[in-house]
């Protein structure tokens, strides 16, 4: 076995997005193109020879051939020990959690999350830092600037780690332990939730699907619902990961995961219905006859912590990302704790729960976590609904009537504008941005502006800035408008619009999300000439 130095040239287009390094597999798979990216990474870290690193993966297609890369370049760059979930399989909170468990320096996570996988779909890789969490900008900036000059990686030739058996092996004189993906991580969860109670709620028939779409949360969601707490076998559906996630689309929305939708509305509905994302860090929430969205999942689970063991002692704040609704505003104001607006992903949270500023955060995008971990997840805020419906003893419905007649109702809907083309969607924003003065100071059907901005966040704990993150339209009734263009496709633009209007009267939380948002949803294209500039008479997804 030798260490090799590898000579190697640029790509000029390894800039990590909104969550790591997306592209196309084919893209991935050019020859030294995962190397120099995990080069330009491991350039920009100081401090880890002999140190440990964790590499998660999701199960898709190249998982397996990037990760034995990653495990002979980080045995020639020094690291001491990698820690692998067996089969490359460690979901993104329970990459996080095996980081912060054994304290080792940070970890790769191989995905692309809610987009599609195999060879002629999607790839991803992201690095996360000790804390457990997606790496800050300031050394995703760092990658993208090595990336440029890089002119050599590192790799040794050892043979490939029999991933599918866990166990301790060498990688030359790195020490590479195959560990079982789930036990660490069900360990966590039994620390903050009541299973007995949870366990006890199953063994009185509560019926419950969760679909795992294909994707990593398959062995958690067994393991953990079915063997741990009693679901019954058959409660979680695809729930064996595959390269290709089965031929579908790993997004947990209500496009992609339509069957749990219909089945959840339809007449032989069980109380409880779930799905997560390809990686495992999002969650659908939907209860017998009641979709419950993101945001309002986000403002309802803060609400509810207390009731699980692991927040019984309260929390003390909460974080939301700026385009998620302002419902969990409201909690936070009633609780008098700390509410705090980031950019989108989940990079923005780590200095807040590593400063214990917050304890929940959440985007509108279903994703929502806690201070247990440094991402979001999809199975903890499974649990965390569990133990509040075994707890509280109502349907999911009445949970969230509830919540509005308390807090009044905040109605929100996205619309995505898929494979925009990227020279007309980079105008669209160019031109509202230089138009906000303007903006601010209208009034349009009676309904005033109250701010229009590209959004900048101040990040109170380490001082650093960042800018145009996104354009908002705020009215003098609580109504936004938002617009922001995705960082995790790989095919042109998306161009992402949110809306969301206050409705306090605890009379009118019955409307129909589209309808109660109409008149927002015209406006917006009135200001901002999506339809006009894309062409599109609609949105490709609406959420
Ligand atoms: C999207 C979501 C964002 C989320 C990010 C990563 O980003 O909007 O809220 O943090 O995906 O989630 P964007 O830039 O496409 O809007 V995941 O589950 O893809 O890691
Ligand atoms: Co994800």
């Amino acid at each position: 076995m030798t260490n090799k130095t590898i000579s190697t040239t640029p790509f000029a287009d390894q800039k990590p997005g909104t969550s790591g390094l997306r592209k196309r597999t084919p893209v991935f798979m050019q020859p030294h193109y995962v190397e120099n990216f995990v080069q330009s990474v491991i350039d920009a870290l100081e401090g880890f020879k002999g140190k440990t690193l964790v590499i998660g993966g999701d199960g898709r297609y190249h998982n397996d051939v990037a990760i034995q890369t990653i495990i002979r370049m980080a045995a020639a760059n020094g690291f001491g020990k990698v820690m692998v979930g067996q089969g490359g399989i460690l979901s993104t909170p329970a990459t996080s959690h095996v980081i912060r468990h054994h304290k080792a320096f940070g970890g790769f996570v191989l995905s692309a999350s809610h987009n599609p996988g195999g060879p002629d779909a999607d790839f991803g890789i992201k690095y996360n830092i000790g804390n457990g969490g997606p790496a800050p900008e300031k050394i995703t900036d760092a990658v993208f600037a090595r990336s440029k000059v890089i002119d050599r990686y590192l790799i040794n030739d050892a043979p490939d780690i029999d991933l599918g058996t866990i166990g301790s092996y060498r990688s030359g004189d790195m020490v590479v332990e195959v560990i079982d993906p789930v036990a660490d991580y069900a360990a966590l969860m039994q620390t903050l939730f009541d299973f007995p109670a949870i366990a006890n709620m199953f063994a009185n028939g509560f019926r419950m699907r969760f679909d795992a779409m294909h994707a990593v949360t398959g062995p958690y969601a067994h393991r953990i619902l079915e063997d741990m707490l009693g679901a019954p076998k058959g409660t979680v559906i695809n729930g064996t990961p595959s390269p290709d996630f089965g031929g579908g689309h790993p997004d947990p929305n209500l496009v992609y995961a339509r069957d749990l939708y219909d089945l959840l509305m339809g007449p032989d509905a069980p109380d409880f219905g779930a799905a997560s994302d390809g990686d495992g860090d999002r969650n659908l929430i939907i209860g017998r006859k009641r979709f419950v969205t993101p945001s309002d999942s986000l403002a309802l689970l803060a609400a509810n912590a207390p009731l699980a063991p692991g927040y019984a002692n309260g929390i003390t704040g909460i974080a939301r990302s700026m385009p998620t609704s302002a419902a969990a505003d409201r909690v936070a104001e009633k609780l008098g704790i700390e509410m705090h607006e980031t950019p989108t992903g989940w990079k923005f949270f780590g200095n807040l729960l590593d400063a214990d500023r917050v304890t929940i955060c959440g985007e509108e995008s279903a994703g929502t976590g806690s201070n247990h971990v440094r991402e979001k997840d999809g199975l903890w805020a499974v649990l965390l609904w569990l133990n509040i419906l075994a707890a509280r003893q109502q349907s999911v419905d009445d949970i969230v009537r509830d919540h509005w007649a308390t807090y009044g109702r905040n109605y929100y809907t996205r619309h995505d504008y898929d494979e925009v083309d990227t020279a007309v969607a980079n105008k669209l924003m160019d031109d509202l941005r230089a138009r906000l003065p303007e903006i601010a100071g209208t009034t349009y059907d009676s309904l005033a502006v109250a701010y229009a901005d590209d959004f900048t966040y101040h990040d109170p704990i380490d001082g650093s800035t960042s800018s145009r993150q996104g354009i908002r339209i705020g009215f003098a009734d609580g109504s936004r408008i938002v617009l922001r263009l995705s960082g995790t496709g790989t095919v042109g633009a998306t161009l992402r619009l949110y809306l969301e209007r206050y409705e306090p009267a605890h009379g009118q939380h019955d409307l129909d999300t589209q309808s109660a948002l109409a008149f927002l949803i015209s406006l917006a294209d009135r200001i901002a000439g999506v339809r006009e500039r894309t062409g599109r008479d609609a949105p490709s997804v609406i959420t």
